[in-house]
């Protein structure tokens, strides 16, 4: 034990640590007449042993913390080893052997004092070293990966139409996705209590008293048709990506929110040829050669002839029937698939925009995307888009 016993608890860590000076405290806890003391000469000697104590020990200071353990072990003013010497030897010794005690102590207080400092820079340097070897960076080592996310099926899909578009002189445009009635309905030649409006009735917002006009969730990208051709003059060719809502219930191929595509061309001399030709080279492009496509009779308020655009089913080849031989579930046995509607822009639409309708002529059509993307890549619910489910989305990298 360094310190006598009982005195303090750090006491048995540090007996642990500086065992050999037991004796040296011992002694310097003593008198010298209990020593055994009494010649000058005999002091020599007995500061030899305390030095060479402390130079034995000295070394075992090999961080920070003990090295300020061992210095208050020796220092430290009320029970260091040099303290207690003071009290002990020095203070109470014979008028005789005083000056051979004081001339000795300071020569050991002078050792103990630089060897302990310079003892502190060694392990300062010691742990700055070490500290140097900890934060080196490793140049040979692998660097952290990082997990990329990717683009959702129908981020991609649509960026595959808009490409198709561009390549063919359309330019891609957007447009708010809160609407007014005017451009979702009216404009679009779709009157107040006209019957299509139930089909696309959709959310209106809660406005507060007073509001200017209502205003709604839009319920296809058609709207962005009148605010084009307000902005531009012939000749237009836009697409027009973006969400649209309606009050569907959903199930597997209907979601309350969905994406569309809306595309227009409007030109002096477009005709029903330039309308079927683009529609064609799109879904060749988009599907691949194989597919077969038709057109079938159909209506929107704002084109006029309307048609509805199918493709040959891609489940079953076209043939209606499914590999086990009965009806294909997908088409249900017609062989064919709804794709979008499409049409040429009525004249009463132009009425709305300031263009004169015996001048121009020009088709529209409006895509579901989220229809196409199923049909592209076989997915039979389209409420998985919206599920955020990543063992689904992680098949599309
Ligand atoms: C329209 O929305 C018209 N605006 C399209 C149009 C544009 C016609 C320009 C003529 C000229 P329709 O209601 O059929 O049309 O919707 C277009 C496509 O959106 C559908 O073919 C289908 O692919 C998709 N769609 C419609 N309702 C839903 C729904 N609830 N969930 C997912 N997709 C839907």
């Amino acid at each position: 034990m360094l310190f006598p016993q009982g005195r303090s608890t750090a006491a048995p860590q540090l007996g642990a640590m500086f065992d050999t000076k037991m004796e040296a405290r011992n002694k310097s806890e003593q008198t010298l007449a209990a020593l055994a003391v009494s010649e000058p000469a005999q002091i020599p000697a007995l500061f030899a042993e305390i030095r060479a104590r402390f130079d034995s020990e000295v070394l075992s200071a090999e961080d920070e913390s003990s090295w300020k353990r061992f210095r208050d072990a020796w220092l430290g003013r009320k029970s260091g080893v040099l303290a207690l010497i003071t009290d002990n030897w020095l203070k109470p010794a014979t008028p005789q052997l005083k000056r051979a005690v004081g001339q000795e102590l300071n020569q050991i207080r002078a050792h103990v004092e630089s060897t302990i400092e310079e003892r502190r820079k060694s392990v300062e340097a010691g742990a700055a070293e070490s500290a140097g070897a900890r934060d080196r960076v490793d140049l040979s080592l692998p660097g952290v990966l990082r997990p990329l996310g990717s683009h959702h099926l129908i981020r991609q899909v649509l960026q595959q139409i808009e490409d198709i578009f561009v390549s063919i002189g359309f330019s891609v445009v957007e447009g708010p996705e809160i609407e007014t009635p005017y451009y979702n309905f009216e404009a679009l030649n779709i009157p107040e209590f006209h019957p299509v409006r139930d089909d696309m009735d959709t959310f209106y917002l809660q406005l507060p008293k007073g509001a200017p006009q209502p205003l709604l969730l839009r319920t296809h990208t058609s709207p962005m048709q009148i605010r084009t051709m307000e902005k531009r003059q012939p000749p237009v060719r836009v697409i027009v990506p973006g969400k649209v809502y309606r009050r569907d219930n959903p199930d597997a191929t209907h979601s309350f929110i969905f994406h569309q595509v809306e595309g227009l061309a409007v030109d002096s001399d477009i005709t029903f040829c330039d309308f079927t030709g683009t529609i064609e080279y799109f879904v060749q492009q988009f599907f691949g050669p194989g597919v077969k496509t038709r057109f079938r009779p159909s209506y929107f308020p704002f084109t006029e002839p309307s048609v509805e655009f199918d493709v040959s089913c891609i489940f079953c080849g076209g043939s209606g029937s499914a590999a086990n031989g009965g009806a294909c579930s997908k088409c249900k046995g017609s062989g064919w698939i709804e794709l979008f509607g499409a049409g040429m822009v009525d004249p009463a639409v132009y009425g709305f925009v300031k263009y004169d309708p015996k001048k121009v002529s020009g088709f529209a059509f409006g895509m579901g995307i989220d229809r196409l993307a199923m049909l592209k890549y076989g997915i039979d619910d389209i409420q998985v888009f919206f599920q955020n489910d990543v063992r689904f989305l992680r098949q599309f990298p």
